[in-house]
């Protein structure tokens, strides 16, 4: 049996899974209970919207869960103290000073502030109010006090977005968390409830766009756009639209011939234009805050414009002129690149692929038009380079991509906490505007004239009861959404504030729970693929080690090891040339093996197992290092998680050990294919004598 097969899911009822952070577990202490509810007992709210409905409809049941008192809503100000909720406008209307002047707020900030014995939750719209809702919340989960409240808070990124890869079939690509929450037997799903506790989750963490269906679009999805499904779109949009959040749909560059009727989806005839702007106006209809549609086109057989000779440009430029007039956006996706390409030719390489097609197009797009681009140049391995496409397009919108799904890092089942790996990308300096050009600067638009950017990522939720699967994969869906908000927040910080949000504060259940996560990233890198070899893993479900694997590695393993040595060459002096699509000083350090962060040396370098390392190790000694270690530390993660029985309730104890004895079976798989596999290739023996298999 593989170990894909061996997960018992299970199909227990228990809210604490369900609630994810979202607990609002009752408070104890009885002098905290009494300071709470003398805050908290009345709810005053100066405007009417659905949001601040929203916002009130969330701390009254939360504080009826928390403190066992339902708070009174007000809708003015009088003898009564308590929280009250404005935007700009209701203050300036009802004569509210405060010390701070909320006109500074950008459009979804919102300030916190103790002042005439009431605590303030003020948005320059209604969104940041219903922001300041949840952080008020979090606090109160993290058992702040509530006195002196001074907080501004502002979202570095503009659009924080989530990508689900759901199909209408209720499957879902790259899916490790049971079935859609959208889609059941190609309808879109009655069970809008569930929708909106998803909604309020990601309002939570402050995402405020969501594209509903994957990226590829086959027949059924494609007919989203029509009147066959509108009106249910329309459904799911609303409840997104009371948390804040934008609604998208992934769209199929060949809807005009498949759902049009036409000969052509060529973007230049004028029929297919005329096709793509009655669409527009139909959904419109609909949907009147629809944000606009995901593509992805000409890559891993789907269709595109280069079937008619034209260029990416020229292909999003026809759906933006569509979604113009009302306000709509493309999101183009980078991830082009040729799955059926000769591995065995080593002037190919994959990685190039994003430049090399998009880069000479800088300046053309539309300005409602993003480029979005994965983190790095291959596909969300443990560890990559970053993309040299991100910041090398002054003239661009972009966004970036990362993927919180856990498709090459364990799928859920392995532990890996990946807000370590998206701060690393977020601070990598791309030197595209000289020193401290990083990642976040350019994602959060300061570097260039952008009309839109931010960040965008996978799904890694479905409808198993506690959304992702492995309870402990909820920390990735928090912290994806509150590092895009701040990315200066620290990896610790976040995983300590959803420990408390989601377990209590059990100092002892914050420590481990906090170094488990903190740990994993390295430990799965540890057992897995070091030294940023990537891959090796089984085609199709990419679970598991397969020494030579990869589905489209059929041409050649990705590795390139034989007899000597292993890693891809991508110099500019006898490789590939990619280290040259980053700007200088990069592109020098990553050319010389030298320079080259030894944690990248298998991405840049094809060199001799016997190749020293900056620690002094051999490359093959560090291989059966890590993967000797690794099965230790998830030895060790067991151990740690054993002792938390009892401070866990049971189904999520039980639920994170049985993922964890998985990873186990997965991490000495790893460790005895890899190091046997590099044994035989390279014939040097262990210097401890470990067991070899
Ligand atoms: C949605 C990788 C995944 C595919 C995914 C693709 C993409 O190749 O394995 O499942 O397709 O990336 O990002 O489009």
């Amino acid at each position: 049996m593989t170990i894909e097969n061996k997960l018992n899911t299970q199909k227990i009822t228990s809210e604490e899974s369900y609630a994810c952070w979202l607990q609002y577990r009752k408070i104890t202490d009885p002098t905290l209970v009494e300071k709470l509810t003398s805050s908290l007992s009345n709810l005053i709210v100066l405007d009417q919207s659905e949001r601040l409905t929203a916002a009130i409809d969330e701390l009254t049941t939360a504080i009826q869960s928390m403190l066992e008192v339902k708070p009174v809503t007000l809708t003015e100000l009088g003898e009564e103290n308590g929280v009250v909720l404005a935007t700009e406008e209701s203050l300036k209307l009802n004569n509210i000073e405060l010390e701070y002047d909320v006109s500074e707020l950008t459009v979804e900030g919102y300030v916190i502030k103790s002042a005439h014995n009431n605590i303030y939750l003020i948005g320059k719209t209604d969104k940041g109010v219903l922001y300041a809702a949840f952080h008020l919340l979090r606090l109160v989960q993290g058992n702040e006090p509530l006195t002196n409240l001074n907080i501004i808070e502002q979202p570095k990124n503009r659009l924080r977005m989530i990508n689900q890869w759901d199909n209408m079939d209720g499957s879902i690509e790259r899916g490790y968390a049971g079935k859609s929450i959208f889609f059941e037997e190609n309808k879109i799903t009655s069970n809008l409830a569930r929708i909106k506790d998803y909604a309020r989750l990601l309002s939570s963490v402050g995402i405020n766009s969501v594209s509903i269906n994957n990226v590829n679009v086959f027949e059924v999805p494609t007919r989203l756009i029509t009147e066959e499904f509108l009106p249910e779109v329309k459904n799911v949009a609303d409840i997104f639209r009371s948390y804040g959040i934008t609604t998208f749909l992934s769209i199929n560059y060949a809807s005009p011939i498949q759902i049009g009727h036409l000969h052509t989806a060529d973007p230049l005839a004028p029929e297919v234009q005329e096709f793509w702007k009655d669409v527009a106006n139909e959904i419109y209809k609909y949907v009147p805050d629809f944000g606009g549609f995901i593509v992805k086109a000409d890559s891993e057989h789907r269709p595109g414009p280069f079937t008619y000779d034209r260029d990416h440009a020229e292909g999003a430029n026809v759906l933006a002129k569509a979604l113009k007039p009302h306000g709509g956006i493309v999101i183009w996706r980078c991830f082009v690149y040729n799955c059926l390409q000769d591995w065995r030719d080593r002037t190919t390489d994959r990685a190039r692929a994003a430049y090399d097609n998009f880069k000479p197009l800088d300046g053309k797009f539309l300005d409602n038009v993003i480029l979005q681009v994965k983190n790095g140049p291959m596909d969300f391995q443990v560890r990559e380079a970053v993309s040299p496409l991100l910041g090398a397009m002054p003239n661009t919108n972009q966004v970036l991509e990362f993927q919180v799904t856990q498709e090459y890092t364990g799928q859920q089942k392995d532990l890996c906490y990946l807000v370590p790996l998206w701060k690393e990308v977020f601070d990598f300096d791309t030197h595209a505007r000289g020193e401290g050009t990083t990642i976040k600067k350019i994602t959060e638009g300061s570097v260039f004239d952008y009309s839109h950017s931010g960040v965008a990522a996978v799904s890694n939720i479905g409808n198993d009861e506690n959304w992702t699967g492995n309870t402990l994969a909820q920390a990735n869906f928090y912290g994806y959404g509150r590092l895009i908000w701040n990315p200066d927040l620290s990896a610790e910080e976040i995983a300590l504030e959803w420990i408390e949000a989601t377990f209590g504060n059990d100092p002892k259940v914050v420590e481990t729970v906090s170094k488990m996560l903190l740990q994993s990233w390295e430990i799965y890198e540890n057992y897995t693929t070091p030294l940023g070899i990537g891959w090796m893993v089984n085609p199709n479900h990419h679970y598991g080690v397969n020494v030579d694997g990869y589905e489209y590695s059929v041409w050649g393993t990705y590795h390139f090891a034989d007899l000597n040595g292993l890693g891809v060459d991508r110099t500019v002096a006898t490789g590939t040339g990619y280290t040259n699509q980053y700007f200088s000083p990069n592109s020098e350090m990553y050319e010389s093996l030298e320079t080259c962060p030894d944690d990248l040396l298998l991405f840049f370098h094809h060199v001799p197992y016997t190749h020293q390392l900056k620690t002094g190790k051999t490359v093959i000694q560090h291989f059966y290092n890590t993967h000797f270690e690794g099965v230790e530390q998830v030895e060790g993660l067991i151990e740690s998680w054993i002792k938390l029985e009892g401070k866990i309730d049971k189904i999520r104890f039980a639920n994170v050990l049985e993922r964890l004895q998985l990873q186990l079976i997965n991490a000495k798989e790893w460790r005895d294919q890899f190091n046997t596999y590099f044994f035989r290739k390279s014939g040097i023996a262990d210097e401890k004598n470990r067991k070899i298999y």
